[in-house]
């Protein structure tokens, strides 16, 4: 962080003295107070004060008046029109894929090879499959906590697909399938939700805290949204070194409620930071829906006001997330600027292993989404292409399956990290707070060893 405050500083000082509006203002001559006001002859009001497009083309204006603002000319009006709340429409989605997985005819997309395609696949099922089974652990116990991403597989794998390994991910929590389209193992993932001496964390996080700094996918961090402002960061240092990748921040529709979201969209924007910023809209923040969230249509349009492109797509649709991201990345590092995707795709799971989501959704709303299951939207386009038959389905989820299961087997007879770890890699010397804390947890021990678990090594 404090590299990114230096950063940045450096970043304002730049601004001020090559483009910031202020240095303007310093160079030219003030305008007498009079150039400010609005153009005489006001009309009668109009009983209503808004308009939807309230833009006016100032080469069009017959009197050639308007505001010479630091930023750019603003046409003056004499209606007083205030901008609408929303617009009469709402923001369309992008798809490619109906429901029967067959291509709207006429719909402009990426060309997903058979290989591509496979993998895609076979990807998403591996994630149903983890899912389905550390969901499971948990219920017996044998996992402290699970959270899966049902429902939102398909944003999951095939926005992964479209990214290139050296793009820098920063995920929020409801992504794994990122980093398994990565190259996470099975055995990776088990052994950070079992938190032994394989997991890259050494026991330090909740499960699902995944992290690797090898696959470029940061660690999740609980605290949401923090990891925006810092995708901004992590954008701004590739565009400084020049390198042909870019920034992708993950986070859900209930992200866009903290301030973090809304300082990284400008801050990103005014520096032209390469970096997608992929919010899930699915439709709940745990228990709350997004009709409580924002009055606004959704994510996609809040982009505009902070001078970000922005898309939303169908987040069902495979072939739709694919396509958006492989342009969004083309955009973010060519044109050197961040890009908005909204991703639709409805929440089916409960947020997390320690929520009843029958407590606040109806049975009915869920299973209308499970119906619509995006995975198996895909499994239907790339059967009608010939790639993909029953047999090797039924094969392949069996293997998986398996492997799963091993990896648990495995992860259960790893031993722990040591306690020592618990104080190391955060400072370069342990600070005395910290050496004070180490003695105080080593006295505690001595005095009740029974009370501490047998497998963490002193
Ligand atoms: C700063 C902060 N506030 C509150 C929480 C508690 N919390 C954890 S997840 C969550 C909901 C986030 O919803 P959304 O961003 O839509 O993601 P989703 O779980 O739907 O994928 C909340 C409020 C938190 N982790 N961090
Ligand atoms: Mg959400």
């Amino acid at each position: 962080m404090a590299i990114w405050i230096s950063r940045s500083r450096g970043i304002f000082n730049h601004f001020l003295q090559r483009a910031c509006p202020l240095s303007l203002l310093r160079q030219r001559d003030i305008r007498p107070f009079s150039y400010f006001e609005a153009i005489k002859g006001r009309e009668q009001l109009e009983p209503h004060y808004y308009e939807e497009d309230y833009h006016v083309d100032i080469n069009h204006d017959e009197n050639q008046q308007a505001l010479d603002f630091p930023g750019g000319k603003i046409p003056f009006t004499s209606q007083m029109k205030f901008i609408s709340e929303a617009s009469g429409t709402r923001l369309s989605c992008y798809r490619i894929l109906d429901n029967n997985g067959s291509p709207i005819p006429g719909s402009v997309f990426e060309q997903v090879s058979k290989d591509l395609a496979v993998k895609m696949y076979s990807k998403m099922v591996t994630l149903q499959i983890m899912d389905n089974i550390f969901d499971e652990a948990k219920k017996k116990g044998r996992l402290t906590f699970y959270l899966t991403t049902v429902g939102e597989e398909v944003v999951n794998i095939a926005s992964a697909a479209a990214l290139s390994p050296d793009d820098i991910v920063l995920p929020q929590y409801r992504e794994s399938g990122v980093l398994l389209w990565r190259g996470f193992t099975l055995q990776d993932f088990t052994n950070q939700l079992f938190g032994n001496k394989g997991d890259n964390g050494k026991g330090r996080q909740m499960p699902i805290h995944y992290g690797s700094n090898k696959l470029n996918y940061f660690t999740v961090s609980s605290p949401i949204a923090t990891q925006l402002p810092q995708a901004a960061g992590v954008a701004y240092a590739l565009k400084m070194d020049k390198k042909e990748a870019c920034a992708v921040t993950y986070f859900g529709d209930g992200t866009t409620s903290e301030g973090d979201f809304h300082g990284a969209l400008n801050i990103a924007a005014v520096l032209e930071a390469p970096v997608i910023f992929l919010c899930r809209n699915n439709g709940w923040a745990i228990s709350t829906p997004i009709a409580e969230q924002f009055r606004s249509d959704g994510v996609a349009i809040k982009g505009q006001a902070y001078g970000v492109r922005s898309i939303r797509v169908d987040g069902n649709d495979a072939l739709a997330v694919y396509s958006a991201i492989r342009a969004a990345r083309e955009m973010a590092i060519k044109e050197q600027r961040p890009i908005l995707v909204e991703a639709m795709a409805y929440r089916v799971s409960d947020h997390a292993s320690s929520d009843d989501s029958t407590k606040y959704r109806s049975r009915e709303e869920i299973d209308y989404w499970k119906r619509r299951c995006s995975v198996a939207r895909f499994r239907k386009w790339i059967h009608k292409n010939g790639w993909w038959s029953d047999e090797e389905e039924l094969e392949f989820r069996g293997n998986i399956k398996e492997q799963v299961l091993q990896a648990i087997q495995a992860a259960e007879e790893v031993e722990k990290p040591p306690l020592t770890d618990l104080f190391t890699d955060v400072y370069d010397q342990i600070p005395s707070n910290l050496q004070e804390q180490e003695r105080y947890i080593r006295d505690a021990i001595n005095r009740r060893p029974k009370e501490y678990p047998s497998n963490i090594p002193l």
